[in-house]
């Protein structure tokens, strides 16, 4: 940047001067550049009162205009302010057609935004601000306009050539060349305008909504894939009729169409009629495919169809708003995976990324409210907190309201908003007028950051049989908010019996859903005859810390009494976390450890239970990851961690060792593969008694493993026991494993991201020698977001104990990434930069050695706006 990136703020929207009723583009796409005509038809908005309104077209400097005409008219230069990235006209009429002429370059735009190749086929990203890297455009979400779009290419290269909407004409043109013109009757922000062209095969299939409509879905991939793609034509049809019975939302248009690329900064994208999908979020085939992939695809299919609706139909006023769409998107797909899955099994995990991850974000340098006050670069605000944690702030209206009036809600929100573009206060607004309930003090969610914190105690009178609750709630400053108003939140609770009964609560349930809205507060529960065991923050009903000074023994209780699947699997969580936490801080190399017996107990009991459901077991039995275990801790010691959780490991395994393999041959069925919930739970528990086994270092267990890899027929079990071996002692065996799996699946490329990962993430020494060996290896390809993700995201995030290497080599490492990413892929660059904004967490000298792997970067020449941000909100 030659001068400091401007700052956008949220105080400063205006209404647009002018609206763009429709826009008519031509693409002519060529191998060594692109011509894009545009003509748009602009008038005065009535809603903008400036005596001097001005028309602002956003660019970039990839964008080289060749013409520029005003109702048919040549403009001179004279005529309009060129800027780095604006073109602003002034004195306009009325009612006018713009019409531009330019040319770009997707053959080299390695920022994959706007229109570029991935391997060799045309598409676009136009979310957020990519639609400039197109065309001049006023690229902002409010202003909506229809689109007709006529493009021409390559009969040869590119035979199928999409946009959105409807096809309405075709045909051929000189030198071998075709033409189609596409037409979406509804108005979009160039947000959701997409393009592509390409050599591509497609399956298709039909759905009749609700009123009766005949539906065409197409999937279209590149021919090799076309075996991959019935999963996710099912996942569609399963999300239409679910949006239709649990919202009434139908879809509109007479076509919806998915295409999967290999080339793409996130998971998927939801252009209007024609999404954009990372293969990694489509692809789905047992062989191939994880069950964890599998769960993505459905969720992501889902995701991206719900936006047609929660995003499209109803968009962003701006990108303050974004959480509005995201947010309410992501409850939405919860929603829908917890219908088709195991509700419980999908909490737990949402709310490990919310734990794990999200509460990360809220404590560091780039914490945020979901509804932003302020942004340099738009794209390092697609985050957790925008995501996930707006979500849960959906969630929690859901639980205020109770799913009626939540539904009188969003009905009332898609009618009233249809075709407008809003803002999150409207959404509330919409959820007050429909229930009759008072959301002011719920309003804090959206502009406070950080996770607030309730600090339970209570208190029991034998005599009058009065049980106490008191709850404090606060909440940490975060980055410009030193002090937070309190919060409204619902917090879910249980009172649970010494003989494990739960008592009936309001309204005889067995929960009951306390209203917070002040610092301190007191619940009185009357007529108990014993103290009872508080089941808190019941279905996780706030994203909050909480805690209550439970005994381990009333940890144990709970895992066995309640009633609410989530607080059992927390009450486990807790216990193991207390135990290992009490072993981290006393740890020292070389000193023997000793591990509470009860967590051997309360696992053999798990194990041992009949009929307990195999999801719930193999969720349970998880131990708490090494990314939890650090968000939790106050100075992060990373090989104290790690040392502990597999001295925990091997010490239940030797225990519970006949157990587990009886558990792990129970669950060894030779059955058709399906992504079922049951089936999964299956291999999961499966593999999870496998990982415990492994840990023994016996040579029985790692035949096992072998046994395992060598008759796999889906890729779950073969995968997992790769890595399973990959991680543990046994060298010679592994290094022959990688070998032949690398053999049998070069040719699937994203087989080979989890080659790539399982060796990345290896926690052994020498993993920054691998890491850098394997961006060597003709399986990498530098350009590819996904290969750098499974190889550089993973050795950070997942491979702590290298990445955080005592002589800071994993931070130097990731310093020279990010500054080569930084000009190529600006987006990737700066995401990948998360874990060095985190270093306030770790003891002093790998502070110092964080510090300096960031300021390398800051200081290696011009910095895109997006890593700038991140750099330097960390070093402020
Ligand atoms: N809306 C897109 C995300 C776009 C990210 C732009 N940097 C995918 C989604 O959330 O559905
Ligand atoms: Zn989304």
């Amino acid at each position: 940047m030659s001068q400091e990136p401007k700052v956008i703020y949220l105080k400063d929207y205006q209404v647009p001067s002018y609206l763009i009723e429709a826009t008519e583009l031509r693409f002519e796409l060529f191998e060594q550049e692109t011509r894009v005509s545009a003509e748009l038809r602009g008038r005065r908005n009535p809603e903008c009162k400036s005596q001097a309104p001005e028309l602002v077209l956003f660019g970039h400097e990839e964008v080289e205009l060749l013409s520029l005409k005003i109702d048919g008219r040549t403009l001179a230069e004279s005529e309009y302010q060129q800027q780095a990235e604006t073109l602003t006209l002034s004195s306009l009429p009325e009612q006018f057609v713009l019409h531009s002429e330019t040319r770009i370059h997707p053959e080299s735009n390695t920022a994959l935004e706007g229109l570029y190749k991935s391997d060799g086929m045309f598409c676009t990203q136009c979310e957020a601000e990519g639609f400039r890297r197109i065309t001049f455009f006023p690229d902002r979400p409010d202003v909506m306009s229809v689109y007709r779009t006529t493009i021409e290419a390559d009969r040869d290269n590119y035979p199928v050539l999409l946009s959105n909407g409807n096809l309405v004409a075709s045909g051929e043109a000189e030198n071998g060349r075709h033409w189609v013109t596409w037409e979406d009757p509804f108005p979009k922000p160039s947000y959701l305008f997409a393009l592509v062209a390409g050599d591509l095969q497609y399956i298709e299939d039909s759905y009749t909504t609700l009123s009766g409509r005949d539906v065409r879905l197409l999937i279209y991939a590149e021919e090799k894939d076309l075996d991959k793609l019935d999963y996710a034509m099912q996942s569609l049809k399963k999300a239409m009729q679910w949006d239709e019975e649990v919202y009434g939302r139908e879809y509109d248009l007479d076509i919806y169409m998915i295409v999967a690329v290999d080339f793409f900064n996130m998971g998927a994208m939801e252009n209007k009629g024609l999404n954009i999908f990372n293969t990694s979020c489509v692809l789905a085939n047992p062989k191939t495919t994880t069950d964890a992939a599998f769960q993505r695809v459905e969720g992501v299919v889902a995701h991206e169809y719900f936006h047609n609706w929660s995003g499209n139909r109803v968009t962003c006023r701006d990108w303050f708003q974004l959480s509005l769409k995201e947010g309410f998107t992501v409850f939405r797909d919860a929603e829908f995976s917890a219908d088709m899955n195991s509700r419980t099994v999908k909490r737990v995990e949402d709310v490990g990324v919310m734990r794990t991850a999200q509460f990360a974000e809220d404590a560091g340098p780039m914490a945020h409210p979901i509804r932003p006050d302020s942004f340099i670069e738009i794209s390092n605000f697609y985050t957790l907190t925008i995501y996930e944690k707006g979500a849960e702030v959906v969630r929690m209206v859901h639980t205020l309201l109770g799913p009626e009036l939540f539904r009188k809600g969003s009905d009332l929100y898609f009618e009233r908003h249809d075709g407008q573009a809003v803002t999150t206060e409207d959404f509330i607004q919409a959820m007050e007028d429909a229930s009759g309930r008072d959301l002011s003090q719920f309003r804090a969610w959206y502009h406070q950051a950080g996770t607030p914190q309730l600090e339970v105690s209570d208190q029991f009178d034998p005599e009058s049989g009065e049980y106490q609750l008191t709850v404090r709630q606060s909440c940490p400053p975060t980055p410009g908010q030193e002090k937070k108003t309190a919060f409204h939140i619902p917090l879910a609770i249980g009172l649970i019996d010494p003989s494990g009964a739960e008592l009936p609560l309001a309204e005889g349930q067995g929960t009951q859903v306390l209203n917070l809205t002040e610092t301190e507060q007191v619940f009185c529960f009357t007529g108990l005859s014993q103290k009872p065991v508080p089941s808190l923050l019941r279905g996780f009903s706030a994203p909050v810390k909480l805690s209550y000074p439970y005994t381990r023994d009333e940890l144990m209780f709970l895992m066995a009494h309640d009633s609410d699947g989530f607080c059992r699997w927390d009450a486990a969580q807790k216990l193991a976390v207390d135990i290992m936490q009490e072993l981290i801080a006393a740890y020292k190399p070389d000193q023997t450890m000793q591990l509470d017996e009860r967590l051997i107990t309360a696992y053999r009991a798990v194990l041992e239970a009949e009929g307990l459901d195999q999801a719930m077991v193999s969720k349970v039995l998880s131990l708490p990851s090494e990314a939890y275990l650090s968000e939790l801790a106050e100075v992060v010691d990373v090989d104290a961690i790690h040392q502990v959780r597999n001295f925990v490991r091997r010490t239940l395994a030797a225990a519970l060792e006949t157990l587990l393999l009886q558990r792990y041959q129970e669950t060894d069925i030779a059955e058709e593969y399906s992504p079922e919930a049951d089936a999964i739970a299956r291999r999961s528990l499966k593999n999870l008694c496998l990982s415990y086994l492994i840990s023994l270092e016996k040579e029985e267990y790692l035949e096992l493993a072998k046994a395992q890899y060598a008759k796999a027929d889906n890729m779950t079990d073969m995968q997992a026991a790769l890595s399973l071996v990959v991680h543990s002692v046994f060298a010679a065996d592994a290094e022959a494993m990688l070998a032949d799996f690398y053999e049998r699946w070069s040719g699937e490329s994203l087989v080979v991201n989890l080659w790539l990962s399982i060796q990345a993430s290896d926690p052994k020494p020498g993993a920054l020698q691998r890491v850098e060996a394997l961006m060597q290896h003709p399986a990498f390809d530098a350009k590819n977001p996904n290969k750098l993700r499974s190889v550089i995201s993973v050795f950070c995030a997942q491979n702590p104990v290298n990445f955080h290497a005592a002589d800071g080599s994993g931070y130097r490492f990731l310093a020279q990434q990010i500054i080569q990413l930084n000009k190529q892929n600006p987006q990737i660059a700066s995401r990948m930069l998360t874990p060095l904004t985190r270093w306030k967490k770790f003891p002093q000298q790998r502070q110092k050695l964080m510090i300096e792997a960031l300021e390398s970067v800051r200081d290696c020449g011009e910095l895109s706006k997006d890593v700038f941000e991140v750099i330097s909100k960390s070093l402020a």
